[in-house]
């Protein structure tokens, strides 16, 4: 079952979002990766978002460029967490930071930094666990071998 939804408005982003694939390979959690545009395809979107938790989705993380609708669109139609990672497509990214960054009070999506889609993964990670001990063991592991 995939617990973290990796979805990204295009296949160019798909470079960047493949860091947080390995992220989440390297804590032995499952993912969907799924490229779906909220612009240029919203019907399917929608119907993903609606259908992931049936198939145990616990969080979305959502890469995006430009004008960056795809996090808050699967914001708007989930009650789980979403992250979104604003990608470099044009403008440094700055466009997509704060597209994803500025979203209306009570539809929150966390927002990472431009292209810093491992940070995305990590707090997945983070989040997931608080509700599961093998994974807690797993983050403060890791969070440990960086103090150094
Ligand atoms: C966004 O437009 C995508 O997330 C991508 O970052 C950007 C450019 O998309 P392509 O023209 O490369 O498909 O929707």
């Amino acid at each position: 079952m995939p617990t973290v939804a990796i979805l990204m408005g295009s296949t160019s982003d798909m470079p960047t979002m493949e860091k947080a694939v390995q992220v989440l390979e390297e804590f032995e959690v499952e993912t969907d990766v799924q490229v779906i545009s909220a612009h240029r395809n919203p019907e399917k979107l929608v119907a993903y978002v609606r259908e992931a938790p049936q198939k145990g989705v616990k969080v979305f993380i959502c890469g995006a460029g430009l004008s960056a609708a795809l996090p808050g669109v699967v914001a708007a139609h989930t009650e789980r967490p979403v992250i979104g990672v604003p990608l470099d497509a044009a403008l440094d990214g700055l466009d997509s930071l704060l597209s994803i960054a500025q979203m209306p009070p009570g539809v929150p999506v966390a927002c990472v930094g431009i292209g810093n889609a491992r940070n995305a993964a990590y707090l997945a990670v983070n989040i997931l666990a608080l509700s599961d001990e093998r994974l807690a063991g797993a983050w403060s592991a890791f969070r440990e071998r960086q103090r150094g």
